[in-house]
């Protein structure tokens, strides 16, 4: 027997146990495990036999990293069977989460418990896969095929007591797991309970309401953004109603090869390992020493202090909330309630819930009130001497130890750790807004911060829900600074011959949440023009600015005056292209002597996206960010890139990093040299043949 697993008999109750950590997936010996323990069970003296896991949880899924590697025997569906044709009843018993692989290990069991506090669910989709082991068969047969459709279409976990509720688990667990299911089995067997095989389960073709189907296939692919994923659930699940079990599960097998050798599969599972690395600090053990954090304080109620008081209620840990005023302060919390009061409406959150929320933040006027707080974390407008000036109060006011972050997204977070006598204390936490959705954390080290205390906002980025990627310091860190070039390309184009709806529906096909142009209404006009007005534009190229100056001085700020690029219905909010704007492009364009043109949805691409790709090259070759892939983690989580390109790096590994600096040199032939100047990485890498991907290897 493998040492993955174990399998002992004890009063007639046998006990197949994984220990494979850290999230006992199913590798091949955890397979072969399994099977060879649920065959020495046919022949044993056992009357029922449990499966349950050590550790902190029930089997997580398939291992992900087999995936790009040849089969090995036994395969999942094999166990499966074996455990579904026992001749005696066998019990799935679940902590933690049962995910993917691991809940239809637990589906393919005759009974499931729990404990209440565990979770089932087919999290596949968001590896760009599908339940391949008769997950998509066996979860309609005992959910429905609507509920199994939200279930797998969506990846998210159901908590016990729901899934108790739909049946898909039998029996809640209180206090000891392993006992209580002793316990349930034994009852089992007492009572003759029979062999309940999910795959008997016939679903009636007439439950289902003509158009379902072709209705939930619009559905999803209306959201999929690139993700071929939903479309082959949807086709499994409609297999499950229309075919006999062995050759609906036959069409699941099929659809799951396609999956796992889609570039969109390859994509998601690069962010998904790169997600995890982000959260890594290079250099730095794991066992670094961390500081104690059950007390946190936010410096500005505003839309951003806010939210991220909020991300801290979410995550049960107490906030102060500081402001100059009362009204000021009333205004913020008021602020926190109403969007509370969305969650709520929405049904993702009960009344109770967001009370105790609620109840975590309370409000301040007075530095004394954080003296004892073990996080600060500063959010107020983007003024370097302003954030000074408080950092110079919090080193007066603060408890040693305490960690004094700065929510900025621009300014220099050294200058603002001068500002204080502890700059080993002193590290920045940008969020991106909304603070309390977007799941982004840049932490920016600062020359002088301490290990622990980043080491320390890294773990508190995760208790509080957020993906963390490290930067150094520089203008606008790892995804601001990257932006740049992606915003000035896109008005550019509109210069050179596009219509911004041309610019937009390009970039959303390649699966962007939101095109560059309607974004710019999105987040108001005005913003970086009443920037530019405080910097003054001498000296700067004035042609990415030269659509959206006039636009705002005409009146038209964006979304918020119902006018920027767009038009906007008052209603649907649903954009709508304009000819006095396309005229005005026109005019400004003749201004620039532009002559426009016809332009190629490629052109748009890569004009758009190899910006990014090569700035990015230029942040890693700094130090600024630690891996290619933590940058693709920025533009996934907080720029929306969509996650089936894997981010702006893998997505140029895919193009081919030769293709992509050719075509960096050619754009600096055609629009100049500051622009376009290709990162000494991206050169040596496309010269000797070499991506991001084997770069982040090589300096692992
Ligand atoms: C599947 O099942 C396909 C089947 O339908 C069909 C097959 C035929 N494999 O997230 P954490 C690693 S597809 C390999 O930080 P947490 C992870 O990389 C799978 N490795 O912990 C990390 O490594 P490191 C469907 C895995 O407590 C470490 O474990 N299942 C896997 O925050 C700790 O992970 C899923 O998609 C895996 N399956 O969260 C579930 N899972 O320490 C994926 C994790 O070196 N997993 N690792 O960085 C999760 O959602 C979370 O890991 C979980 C724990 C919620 C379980």
């Amino acid at each position: 027997m493998s040492q993955a697993v174990s399998y002992s008999v004890q009063d007639k109750i046998g006990v197949i146990s994984v220990n494979n950590p850290p999230v006992n997936a199913l590798a091949q010996r955890v397979r072969e495990g399994i099977l060879k323990s649920i065959q020495a069970a046919q022949r044993d003296d056992s009357e029922a036999v449990i499966l349950a896991c050590e550790g902190r949880t029930f089997i997580a899924g398939a291992d992900i990293t087999e995936f790009n590697k040849p089969p090995k025997e036994p395969g999942l569906p094999e166990v499966l069977s074996a455990l579904e044709n026992s001749s005696k009843p066998v019990i799935a018993a679940i902590h933690g989460t049962a995910l993917g692989g691991g809940f239809e290990v637990a589906l393919a069991c005759h009974y499931r418990c729990a404990v209440a506090s565990a979770k089932v669910g087919l999290p596949e989709v968001k590896l760009g896969l599908l339940p391949g082991a008769g997950g998509t068969q066996r979860l309609p047969r005992i959910a429905g095929v609507k509920a199994a459709l939200d279930i797998i279409t969506s990846g998210n976990p159901v908590p016990a007591g729901k899934a108790h509720d739909m049946g898909l688990v039998n029996e809640i667990i209180e206090g000891d797991l392993l006992e209580g299911a002793r316990r349930y089995a034994r009852d089992l067997v007492d009572s003759g309970a029979p062999l309940k095989r999910i795959r008997d389960v016939v679903i009636d073709p007439d439950t289902i309401e003509p158009g379902f189907f072709e209705q939930a296939r619009k559905r999803v692919n209306a959201r999929a953004r690139g993700q071929i994923a939903p479309d082959r659930i949807v086709s499994c699940l409609e297999a499950a109603v229309s075919l006999p079990i062995d050759q609906a599960l036959e069409r699941e097998r099929e659809l799951f090869r396609e999956l796992v050798t889609s570039p969109e599969s390859a994509a998601m599972r690069h962010i998904f390992f790169a997600e995890r690395q982000a959260a890594k600090i290079k250099g730095l053990p794991r066992e670094t020493s961390q500081r104690d954090i059950s007390q946190a304080a936010i410096i500005g109620g505003g839309t951003m202090g806010g939210g991220i008081a909020m991300c801290f209620a979410n995550a049960g840990i107490p906030v102060i909330l500081l402001e100059v005023s009362d009204e000021a302060l009333d205004r913020g919390m008021k602020i926190i309630r109403k969007n509370y009061g969305i969650t709520v409406k929405r049904g993702k959150l009960g009344e109770e819930d967001v009370k105790q929320r609620m109840g975590l933040i309370t409000g301040t006027t007075d530095y004394a009130d954080i003296a004892h707080a073990d996080i600060v974390i500063e959010a107020v407008f983007e003024n370097l001497e302003l954030k000074k000036e408080i950092f110079a109060k919090l080193d007066q006011t603060c408890k040693p130890g305490a960690i004094l972050a700065t929510n900025t997204s621009y300014q220099d977070v050294d200058a603002i750790a001068a500002a204080t006598g502890r700059p080993e204390d002193v590290l920045g936490t940008h969020f991106f807004s909304p603070a309390n959705v977007m799941r982004l954390l840049e932490v920016v080290r600062g020359e002088k911060t301490a290990d622990d205390a980043l080491a320390t906002a890294m773990r508190i980025g995760k208790r509080i829900g957020k993906v963390c990627a490290l930067s150094g310091v520089c203008y606008g860190f790892i995804g601001n600074r990257m932006l740049t070039g992606y915003g000035r390309e896109a008005q550019l184009l509109l210069l050179e011959g596009c219509t911004p709806q041309q610019v937009d529906s390009t970039l959303e096909q390649f699966g962007m949440a939101m095109g560059p142009v309607a974004m710019g209404d999105l987040a108001g006009l005005d913003v970086g023009y009443k920037a530019r007005q405080s910097r003054g534009t001498t000296g700067d190229d004035p042609r990415p600015y030269a659509i959206s100056t006039r636009l705002v001085e005409s009146g038209r700020h964006g979304q918020k005056t119902g006018a920027g690029y767009y038009r906007y219905d008052s209603e649907t909010r649903r954009r709508i292209p304009d000819p006095e704007v396309e005229a005005m492009i026109r005019e400004e364009a003749e201004k620039f002597g532009i002559a426009r043109r016809e332009i190629s949805a490629q052109e748009i691409i890569a004009r758009c996206l190899y910006p990014l790709v090569n700035e990015g090259a230029k942040i890693l070759e700094e130090g600024i960010a630690q891996r290619a892939s933590d940058v693709d983690v920025v533009y996934v989580f907080g720029y929306a890139f969509p996650v089936a390109k894997g981010g702006p790096m893998f997505y140029a590994d895919r193009v081919g990093l030769k293709r992509v600096y050719e075509q960096i040199l050619e754009f600096q032939r055609q629009h100049g040299e500051t622009n376009w100047r290709p990162a000494n990485l991206l050169k040596e890498l496309a010269e000797s043949g070499g991506s991001f991907a084997e770069w982040d290897r090589r300096q692992a």
